[in-house]
């Protein structure tokens, strides 16, 4: 038997060692192998329920998964937690305080934390989350945090992968309006003002209200159809630090997700159905992987220095130039019929 199917044998029966090391595996690992464990454990995951938590740095973020998990192991639930941090090569401290905060939960078999630095990889962040969440829910994990930072493009869109994304915000800290510039209030499905022990907290509130009413109008297409007219997101107030207004937190992703089921359209074999996120979600998955190996192929070959010494100068027009170095991977233009 292979190493690598003894180890998804292990993870399967919730040793924790072994997830560990098939999570280094997809992340780090070379392409055969992280193959390999994505083969294995893709037909056996059951579907975790994916909670993206995401946030201006210092907003509390930490401490809500924190307070959640709590909350979600008074349920019975097991709780898988990615937290994502952008900026973990160079500082490593953010990490090293969503480590203390979720410390906590240490030694309770039912929580699982890992990190993961937001650096280049392959397909991505985008790919590699959606990769961790599939190991954590092959181990038994219901649900699964991830926990980004909501500043760049990257981490929104990993927060729009989730099945229910929480904006995270507080007084003082990032206000409503940069969230709504920065794209971030656009995925958000529950909007959360934490410190709410902190004065201001009144105001970001009914900005976020204002903020709202102004968006719902202009909703992009696909978040009109998979968040259902149904759902508004809703504002809540939270004292993370304090455990406070957590149940209504989750009482809230649990209805959204509620709806997200109800609104699934096509049914799949197992009797259960899926939904636009989960579409979404592999959609993104496959092109981020298939755009990757496309890259790499790339730039395994020297066609692109040749055709692009043709094109400066001047002997090869550059659509041409492009369409050579496709059919060079086997990829033809497609035919146009006049
Ligand atoms: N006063 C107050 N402080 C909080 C609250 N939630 C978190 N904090 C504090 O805010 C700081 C940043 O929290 P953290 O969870 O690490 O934020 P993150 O960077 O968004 O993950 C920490 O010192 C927390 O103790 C809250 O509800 N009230
Ligand atoms: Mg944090």
């Amino acid at each position: 038997m292979s190493r690598l199917v003894l180890l998804c044998e292990q993870l399967i029966a919730g040793d924790r060692r072994a997830l560990a090391r098939a999570l280094t595996v997809v992340e780090d690992g070379t392409d055969d192998e992280r193959r390999e464990v994505i083969t294995i454990l893709h037909p056996l995951a059951a579907r975790a329920r994916i909670i993206g938590i995401t946030g201006a740095p210092g907003v509390g973020k930490s401490s809500v998964a924190d307070a959640l998990i709590t909350a979600l192991r008074a349920r019975d639930r097991r709780v898988g937690v990615i937290a994502v941090d952008p900026s973990s090569p160079f500082t490593g401290g953010a990490l090293l305080g969503d480590r203390v905060r979720m410390q906590s939960h240490h030694g309770d078999d039912g929580v699982f934390v890992r990190s993961m630095a937001a650096r280049d990889r392959l397909g991505g962040l985008a790919a590699a989350a959606p990769a961790a969440a599939l190991l954590l829910a092959a181990a038994g994990y219901d649900d699964v945090i991830v926990e980004t930072v909501g500043v760049g493009q990257s981490e929104v869109d990993v927060a729009s992968l989730a099945d229910t994304t929480v904006l995270v915000m507080a007084p003082g800290l990032g206000d409503a309006v940069q969230a709504a510039k920065a794209g971030v209030l656009e995925v958000a499905d529950v909007l959360v003002v934490n410190k709410a022990d902190q004065s201001g907290a009144g105001m970001l509130e009914s900005e976020l209200r204002t903020m709202l009413e102004i968006g719902h109008a202009t909703l992009p297409m696909d978040r009109a159809v998979d968040a259902s007219p149904a759902w508004v997101p809703p504002v809540l107030r939270t004292v993370a630090v304090r455990s406070e207004g957590i149940d209504g937190l989750l009482a809230a992703v649990t209805s959204h997700g509620e709806l997200l089921v109800a609104a699934a359209h096509a049914a799949v074999s197992d009797g259960g159905h899926v939904t636009t996120r989960e579409l979404r979600r592999a959609r993104r998955w496959v092109g981020e992987l298939a755009l990757a190996a496309l890259r790499s192929r790339l730039e395994a070959t020297d066609r692109l220095d040749v055709l692009a010494a043709e094109v400066a100068g001047r002997r090869l027009d550059p659509l041409r130039a492009a369409d050579e170095l496709l059919a060079s991977l086997g990829l033809d233009r497609p035919h146009v019929e006049h």
